[in-house]
């Protein structure tokens, strides 16, 4: 696919003051007519004659200009494209298409899903609805009238409000709606269904009353609450954080069964993932409740930080993503704990995010070029995007940071805006120079900074140094502008005075590759430094910590950061020994078990910061720190200490088990504490009983209780795996009672394909054949596709990474499959081979063999992932 450059952007040469669509649907297809009114830009620095409208997979029935009917040469028609030359400076022009939602396994555009029919247009989906100046800085007004039979789709909805409906011949009918708000035409969203509608209302700060509808199929009806919950608590505190307000008067959630992502902001009418926005304890786990509290918001917030101000283009993609998620994680943090919250979000930003920006797809948080925009909906525009914004947040403080964002959507509301306008606000309101800060947007790859300190002349010397190795087109790298929040302990954990004010904590910024940082601390020891608190810079921070450093970080650092990262580190260590020294698991037990034998002491405090630092990193986590990547050695490595662990440590496990059991359901973030922390004890049990240590009989007993009469889906699933994954005796009658009792639903089947596809071991991959045949199995649905293929390749390096290579070759059967079928889900699959170059010799080559046969037939999308790994 042809490259798209940042540098190449021009305004856009005609606008587009309103649109009215029609879209009529029938058995077969769909006809839209679309009648836009379009003006010469004022603004735009192209003069011509032509016209230029994106159409992709749109037959064109009929084209008029100011009620002119239009015929070849009046227009041409191109891949991709209709160009009208010759047009007036304003007109109207009128376009008939047919298209077929039916046959739309790609999701994108107008398709159907389970009987209904909805829309995904970000990014281009929108030109496979019809010809339209597909970009972000054309905004619209949209009147939007769609026609259906009333019998099969009762429901029809689209952005803004309702104006007008009513009965058509045959047993059709139609409404019509107008969205005031002038946006792109990728906020654009229709839906046609029979669904069932929990409806509530919101009042807003200014006193006006907002109807809250969210739609799903009739069976879901009662997986609706937790998100009206969400949603409610989202809207109030965006007004009491970030003083945004809702502006229409209905707010519209649909839940949909074959979703590309997770959900999409559509202006007025959100279309979410059936997975991001149903919950019930009965089928879905508490990180299920969590994820759809954080969606469900995120989606909300973009109301403001992405419709009413939005992109100028695709690479500002995360001046709407970064800051939105931004946004979500706090909204978490104030709903939840924060501390936990915050270890959550650096935990996935440092195993995910990391590892991208130091592989073949590294980017920019504002890439500069691209070939499929779709390719760069990542981790790095997301996770990162958010680093970048709570690092503003840090730098300005609170207050600051709420005026500048104030004046940000004050300036901006209604426009189309970049990443520069962003910062802009922040630098105009603090009076800060945020020139060097601005490399964040423009630089990729993940800095290294180095620690290192000594005593002198009475003061503590703390030197960092920076340096952020070369990515793929980016072979020159500058420094950047790295807050690095810290504080000093002495040899009882306490935190010492830094200067005469008193202040144990202080914020250092560096800015050049190498500063020293000077303290006056009143100590005649090295102290141990708390360094990067709160994860206060998206770099990786090397410091050569003394056991006894981690430890004490670990029992008293008052950064709940900074007390995981003690942990990971101890952690890392010890499977670095196994791994690299070859030193035995058991040798690691006298060091660790004291450790964890502390955090579980004090477990009761906040237990599920407990079960964070007693959760030990993942295969792919320890992979990512050993080159090259030996997946066999760390899976070894980690089994032996895991099993290790729960024998060792087994009373208490045992202790927490019966002591966190909880006779019957509660919804609070402490009985969730308490449920996550249990399932981490069982899991250490279940690795000792499946290295055949420990009571085994005792184990699977109560994990056999907790099948047969759950509290909840967290209890049911997690017992589930437990025995499935450590093959326990009654594993295979639990998976076929599990799945004879939720065989309908679909959110809870994705689950049962998923605990059998991470089933470590290379015979998982002739099990993950099966489960590919199994009758439930269906590629058009994402949500299954991503249970098998994305969880083996994603999250089980054993599996995937078989030493004979099937692994690999089922995974490029699986790629070339979907690419036919849809080719964002095959491309956002192929990152799972973004570690080959890292791969030992032997799997590399079988991997990359796999990889180059797909590359002839691939699709645009997966191409261009190919190429970049390759
Ligand atoms: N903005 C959408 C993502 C669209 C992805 C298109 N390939 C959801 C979100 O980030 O909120
Ligand atoms: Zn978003």
């Amino acid at each position: 696919a042809p490259v798209t450059r940042l540098t190449d952007y021009r305004p856009p040469a005609w606008l587009v003051d309103h649109t009215r669509l029609d879209v009529d649907l029938r058995d077969g297809h769909a006809t839209v007519t679309a009648e836009l009114t379009v003006r010469r830009n004022p603004a735009g620095d192209d003069r011509p004659g032509e016209l230029v409208l994106d159409g992709e997979h749109l037959e064109l029935l009929s084209l008029s200009v100011d009620d002119r009917p239009l015929g070849e040469p009046d227009y041409r028609l191109e891949e991709g494209r209709l160009t009208v030359p010759g047009v007036p400076e304003q007109f109207t022009l009128t376009s008939k298409v047919r298209i077929h939602p039916e046959s739309n396994t790609a999701l994108e555009g107008l398709y159907r899903s389970n009987g209904m029919y909805c829309t995904q247009c970000e990014a281009e989906g929108f030109r496979r609805i019809t010809f339209f100046p597909d970009r972000p800085d054309v905004l619209s007004r949209f009147t939007t009238t769609i026609h259906a039979d009333r019998a099969a789709y009762p429901l029809l909805l689209s952005n803004g409000n309702p104006v007008d409906s009513g009965d058509e011949e045959g047993g059709r009918h139609f409404a019509t709606w107008d969205d005031p708000f002038p946006k792109p035409c990728y906020l654009f969203a229709l839906v046609a269904g029979d669904l069932a509608c929990l409806e509530d209302s919101f009042r807003t700060a200014s006193g006006r009353d907002v109807a809250l509808r969210l739609y799903a199929e009739h069976r879901d009806l009662d997986k609706l609450g937790h998100a009206m919950d969400s949603l409610k608590r989202a809207m109030a505190w965006d007004e009491q954080v970030f003083g945004r307000e809702y502006d229409l008067d209905i707010f519209q959630v649909v839940a949909v069964s074959h979703f590309n992502m997770g959900a999409m902001e559509n202006k007025g009418l959100n279309i979410f993932n059936t997975s991001c926005v149903l919950a019930h304890p009965a089928t879905t786990t508490d990180a299920g409740f969590e994820r759809v509290e954080s969606v469900v918001a995120h989606e909300y917030f973009h109301n403001w930080s992405g419709n009413r101000v939005t992109c100028r283009d695709w690479f500002q993609l995360s001046l709407k993503e970064g800051f939105t998620v931004f946004r979500d994680q706090e909204f978490s943090s104030d709903m939840n704990s924060r501390a936990v919250t915050r270890v959550e979000n650096v935990d996935f930003l440092v195993n995910h995010q990391f590892p991208e920006d130091q592989g073949p797809m590294a980017h920019p948080v504002r890439p500069s070029e691209y070939q499929k925009i779709d390719n760069f909906y990542t981790l790095t525009v997301y996770e990162k995007g958010s680093e970048i914004v709570r690092m503003q947040h840090e730098l300005l403080g609170a207050e600051d940071f709420r005026r500048a964002s104030d004046l940000y959507f004050e300036r901006f509301d209604g426009q189309a805006v970049t990443c520069d306008d962003f910062v802009a606000c922040m630098e105009e309101v603090s009076g800060l120079d945020l020139s060097q800060f601005k490399r964040w947007y423009s630089q990729a790859g993940t800095p290294l900074v180095t620690a290192s300190d000594r005593f002198a002349d009475g003061e503590y010397q703390l030197t960092l140094r920076q340096e952020t190795p070369p990515t793929p087109g980016q072979s020159d790298k500058q420094p950047l502008m790295i807050p690095v929040k810290l504080a000093l302990l002495d040899d009882q954990g306490r935190a010492l005075p830094l200067d005469d004010s008193g202040a144990t904590e202080t914020v250092v910024i560096l800015r050049d590759s190498e500063q020293t940082f000077r303290f006056p601390v009143a100590t005649d020891r090295i102290p141990t430094p708390s360094l990067l608190r709160g994860f206060s810079a998206p770099v990786s921070l090397r410091y050569p910590f003394k056991e006894a450093q981690l430890i004490t970080l670990l029992a008293h650092d008052s950064d709940g950061f900074c007390r995981w990262d003690a942990a990971q580190r101890l952690y890392f260590a010890a499977l670095a020994r196994i791994i690299d020294d070859g030193e035995d698991a058991a040798a690691q037990l006298d060091r660790l078990t004291p450790v964890l034998e502390q955090v579980i002491q004090r477990a009761g405090e906040d237990p599920a910061e407990a079960a964070l630092l007693l959760t030990l990193p993942t295969e792919t986590a320890v992979g990512d720190r050993h080159t090259p990547l030996r997946p066999q050695a760390v899976h070894d490595a980690l089994s032996a200490l895991r099993a290790g662990l729960g024998e060792a440590l087994a009373a208490s496990w045992w202790r927490l088990v019966e002591e966190l059991a909880e006779p019957e359901y509660r919804a609070d973030g402490e009985a969730m504490g308490k449920r996550r922390l249990r399932q981490v004890a069982l899991g250490y049990l279940s690795a000792a009983a499946g290295a055949g240590r420990g009571d085994r009989d005792k184990l699977v007993a109560q994990l056999q209780g907790m099948l047969d009469a759950p509290t909840c889906m967290t209890e049911e699933l997690g017992a589930l795996r437990a025995l499935v994954h450590n093959q326990l005796p009654g594993a295979e009658p639990a998976l076929a009672a599990f799945a004879q009792r939720w065989r309908d639903e679909a959110l809870v089947m994705d689950q049962w394909f998923a605990v059998q596809a991470t089933v470590p071991g290379a015979d998982t991959v002739a099990r993950a054949e099966g489960l590919l045949a199994h009758d439930a199995f269906e590629w058009t649905l994402p949500n299954r596709v991503r249970a098998v293929v994305g969880t083996l390749v994603n999250g089980n390096p054993s599996a995937f990474h078989a030493p004979d290579g099937s692994g690999y070759a089922f995974f490029a059967r699986a790629l070339k499959k979907l690419d036919g079928i849809n080719p964002q889900i095959a491309a956002r699959l192929a990152n799972g081979a973004a570690r080959l170059q890292r791969l030992e010799p032997a799997l590399a080559e079988q991997l990359s063999a796999a990889l180059r046969e797909l590359r002839p037939a691939a699709s645009a999308n997966l191409a261009e992932v190919l190429d970049r790994i390759l």
